[in-house]
């Protein structure tokens, strides 16, 4: 049964786990395009970088082969200069299907941009593909798709360490270790992390746009403002000036902030890599390169972490400062047992500004934090329970030993989902479904959870 949103009614806590695979799976069926996966039926329209890595982890439970043709999909679009960006762009789907749309990014500026391949955005997302990789690897080892998977990883294997190569150089001239993004839709749309920076700018022309998002959700207020829109659109006109040449960006632009979240991504997602090397016998130097930037990565991600509060906080380059707001990002030395101060991060994780929050209907972590006065807990990542988001904490406790803590927050995410559905994510306290129902990503955690 749906809601008028189109949201299912709560499945209640008698559905069994076979029955929650099921329905997931159906999900990924629904919004299979045929090789690649569209990230939500109507909301998302295309394939996302980033939710197309969940993706693949959801399919290695259904077919191991289809997990890794969807990541050869969105590598099909990669970059010259290694990017994987953030959107390519369904050609069937229609320009008023979603906004902004492949004419808007003009990302032919760019001498980078694939030509003939497919349509993209000009931006990039956390690169959670190896992890993906690594996680299909690991399904597919010892069964009969063993030798296919391995050739497959052995195509692909170049191009993440083209995409990692990316991230650590051009997002990262300086050698700081962490990675600079240039944009909220590199992943965390409306945080309130990128508040201060957007409320700076200086808003120029924004050629005139129809927002399509609002059609396809219950109410404006799960969505970010149409303020929030023109300053992100006044953004991707300044990255077009750029050509979206990153030398030029670092010079002078400004949205550059150094993400604590997008570096740990890309820690965890070295480790994995240093996996896949082994599987298809990489070479020695690539095995150092990737060693090399996880050392990079974690002394970074250790140079974030607030004294006093042991949280990891942005660093915004515009005025040299941390972005001293209390979201998911700052538990982010979890992502990785050798990054930043565990045991404080464990603390902050357990206390009520984040997980253990006694008004929270699960202990989960929240996008922000309830004590936080910009806290809205149905406005999108301002305050709402995103399952995927969940699923990358459970793996940084998995793999740091901490088990217990791990379960706890696997069957806690996992009754949720019976309850509330795949929606895309929802109310903190109430489990309100909010955002896209049938978001390809919720379904995909859930059949990774029910398999672990
Ligand atoms: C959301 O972002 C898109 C733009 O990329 C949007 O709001 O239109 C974010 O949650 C992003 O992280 C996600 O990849 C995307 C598709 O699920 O939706």
């Amino acid at each position: 049964m749906s809601t008028e949103t189109g949201h299912p009614t709560s499945h209640g806590t008698t559905l069994t786990d076979t029955a929650l695979g099921d329905l997931a799976a159906d999900v990924l069926r629904a919004n299979d395009m045929g090789g690649w996966t569209k990230a939500a039926p109507l909301l998302y329209p295309h394939q996302w970088s980033w939710d197309s890595a969940f993706v693949a982890i959801g399919w290695a439970q259904v077919d191991v082969r289809r997990a890794m043709t969807e990541q050869q999909r969105l590598f099909e679009a990669q970059w010259a200069n290694g990017m994987v960006p953030q959107i390519v762009f369904n050609p069937l789907a229609g320009p008023d299907s979603y906004f902004p749309d492949p004419a808007r990014w003009a990302v032919e500026v760019s001498p980078d941009a694939p030509v003939g391949v497919a349509e993209t955005s000009g931006i990039c997302q956390p690169p959670v593909h190896a992890i993906a990789v690594a996680r299909i690897w690991e399904v597919a080892a010892g069964t009969e798709a063993e030798a296919d998977v391995r050739a497959e990883i052995r195509t692909l294997f170049p191009k993440l360490m083209a995409w990692h190569r990316y991230l650590a150089e051009h997002r990262d001239p300086s050698g700081s270790g962490l990675v600079t993004t240039y944009h909220p839709w590199e992943g965390i749309d409306n945080s309130p992390r990128w508040d201060a920076v957007l409320e700076r700018l200086e808003v120029g022309d924004v050629p005139a746009y129809v927002r399509r998002d609002l059609s396809h959700v219950a109410d404006a207020g799960q969505r970010p403002s149409n303020d929030a829109y023109d300053r992100f659109l006044w953004l991707l006109e300044l990255l077009k000036r750029h050509r979206y040449d990153d030398a030029a960006i670092h010079r002078s632009y400004p949205f550059l902030v150094k993400d604590v979240f997008l570096t740990s991504v890309l820690v965890m997602a070295n480790q994995a890599l240093l996996g896949l090397a082994d599987a298809v016998g990489a070479t020695s130097s690539a095995r150092a390169e990737i060693e090399s930037w996880i050392a990079r990565g974690r002394s970074g991600i250790a140079s974030t972490v607030d004294t006093e509060t042991g949280l990891a906080y942005d660093l915004d380059l515009g005025t040299g400062t941390p972005v001293e707001i209390r979201t998911f990002a700052g538990l982010c030395p979890l992502l990785d047992a050798e990054s930043g101060d565990r045991d404080r991060a464990l603390k902050n994780l357990d206390s009520e500004a984040f997980a253990g929050h006694p008004d929270l209907r699960w202990a989960m972590v929240p996008s922000t934090s309830p004590l936080e006065e910009c806290f809205d807990p149905r406005n999108y990542w301002r305050g709402p329970v995103w399952p995927i988001v969940n699923w990358l904490y459970w793996r940084g406790l998995r793999d740091g030993g901490d088990l217990v803590r791990a379960d706890a927050l696997r069957e806690a995410s996992l009754d949720s989902l019976r309850h509330v559905g795949f929606a895309e994510y929802f109310h903190p306290v109430t489990g309100e479904a909010l955002g896209s129902a049938m978001q390809s990503w919720t379904a995909a955690v859930a059949l990774d959870w029910l398999a672990s």
